[in-house]
């Protein structure tokens, strides 16, 4: 019998504003992949301007969960990691990596996003956020948040794709042989998903079209489109190129329905195209 392929999703609920695991959930159930969530935090939103946010912190929820999956017997294909709330929460994620050292080990290293650090994420979270890095397979930064894990100054200005290959070469020094960079504009005016796989010495890229318009929890959709893609058996640039023709895809689709930006994306009405899983092709050497 075929098992389902199962995630633990270590990220933050944020009820409203379609973020993480609200849109992670739904993203991995309809690719096929059970999804266990593990909920760092509980929110009323996210933290993107929808004014005074009720939140729960879950730090001491994370190492009896854990406990209970041994106990219980379970296993993951996949640990995931997101948002996380506190620095020592970067522990209880390596000992769920511990806990499963055959499972996938994907770090979206959530720490901010055009050039600054979320509310929540203080220095000290930032620091601790290297050392999970360094255990995962695989990472997905965005571009403020490659800055952060290469202790560089924010800096968003568009790349050559020499300077695009040092990032992705510099951030797989730290340890994951998969690399990710989400939201990267390329000299040239083009927007741009990069990737490095260093098994096989490859750099790769995705070009997007600019849509004028930034909504909340994009990186999230494609980090789990990754995540559901790879687990699947795509390679990486396939992986790449659907995330980012999925990302691409909703935000294209939320921008013609002129809604507050600050709601996300419409999920909702792009879910189906994940079912496909037509092959894409859209992916080129860097
Ligand atoms: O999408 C990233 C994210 C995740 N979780 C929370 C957030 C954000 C971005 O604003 O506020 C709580």
């Amino acid at each position: 019998m075929n098992k389902a392929l199962r995630v633990a999703a270590i990220h933050d609920l944020s009820g409203f504003g379609r973020c993480s695991l609200s849109v992670i959930l739904p993203i991995l159930s309809v690719m096929g992949v059970q999804a266990v969530p593990v909920p760092t935090a509980v929110l009323s939103t996210h933290t993107g301007g929808l004014g005074d946010v009720c939140m729960r912190d879950l730090t001491d929820f994370l190492s009896p969960c854990l406990n209970h999956y041994q106990q219980l017997g379970l296993s993951f294909d996949c640990i995931y990691s997101g948002f996380l709330n506190s620095p020592e929460q970067v522990g209880h994620c390596l000992e769920f990596l511990d806990a499963y050292p055959h499972a996938l080990k994907v770090v979206d290293p959530v720490m901010g996003d055009h050039g600054k650090a979320y509310k929540s994420c203080d220095p000290a979270l930032q620091n601790r956020m290297k050392e999970l890095v360094r255990a995962a397979d695989l990472i997905t930064p965005n571009r403020t948040e490659t800055c952060f894990l290469l202790d560089r100054p924010a800096d968003l200005s568009p790349l050559t794709a020499s300077q695009a290959k040092s990032m992705l070469l510099r951030l797989s020094e730290l340890g994951p042989k998969y690399v990710v960079i989400t939201g990267a504009e390329m000299v040239g005016g083009v927007l741009a998903t990069l990737g490095y796989d260093r098994d096989n010495n490859r750099f790769w890229q995705v070009k997007s079209r600019y849509i004028p318009a930034s909504y909340p929890g994009t990186g999230d959709i494609c980090a789990a489109v990754i995540v559901g893609s790879m687990l699947s058996g795509d390679s990486l640039p396939i992986a790449i190129a659907r995330a980012s023709r999925f990302a691409e895809l909703t935000i294209q689709t939320t921008f013609g329905y002129n809604t507050d930006p600050r709601y996300g994306v419409m999920l909702e009405r792009c879910l189906p195209w994940l079912m496909t899983a037509q092959i894409l092709q859209d992916y080129e050497l860097l």
